[in-house]
């Protein structure tokens, strides 16, 4: 069954001008893009997003690298979205992602690592509202 996720090019991934081809593997692994924008978040706005990891020892570290430049945000649609952008994107440590993946080609370590994507359905839904109106869907 068709389903969307949520995925956001991290800025380290935009300032190393590999936006484009991360979303060309988007595009080649037959992801449909719904919705896209760029954007700078505040404080706030990344404290809100990743609040579920306000306990973790690296939280004030994320806030600071997710709000040190602009992030590209998309809605993308596939079969199983959320677990293919998982597989495509590779585990969360970038020095332990294959290359082959686009955290193990973009990313530079556990933090800097190019790329987010929702963990559950649940979650999907709940960060595609964070970001896009109804309206943003094409
Ligand atoms: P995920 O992005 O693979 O779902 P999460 O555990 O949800 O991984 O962590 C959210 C983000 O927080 C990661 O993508 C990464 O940027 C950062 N992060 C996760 N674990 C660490 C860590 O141990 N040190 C520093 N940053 C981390
Ligand atoms: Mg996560």
């Amino acid at each position: 069954m068709s389903e969307m996720t949520l995925a956001i090019i991290k800025p380290d991934a935009i300032e190393a001008n590999n936006t484009g081809h991360i979303i060309q593997r988007i595009l080649d692994d037959g992801f449909k893009i719904r919705a896209m924008k760029m954007l700078r978040m505040s404080a706030t706005e990344a404290e809100s997003f990743y609040a579920v990891h306000r306990e973790r020892p690296f939280f004030a570290s994320l806030v600071h690298f997710m709000t040190s430049g602009p992030v590209v945000v998309l809605a993308l649609e596939k079969e199983n979205a959320v677990a293919e952008w998982r597989k495509l994107m590779g585990p969360t440590n970038s020095k332990d992602a294959p290359k082959g993946t686009i955290r193990g080609d973009f990313g530079t370590d556990v933090e800097r690592n190019a790329c987010h994507g929702s963990d559950s359905r649940e979650n999907a839904t709940i960060e595609l509202a964070f970001f896009f109106s109804k309206l943003e869907y094409c």
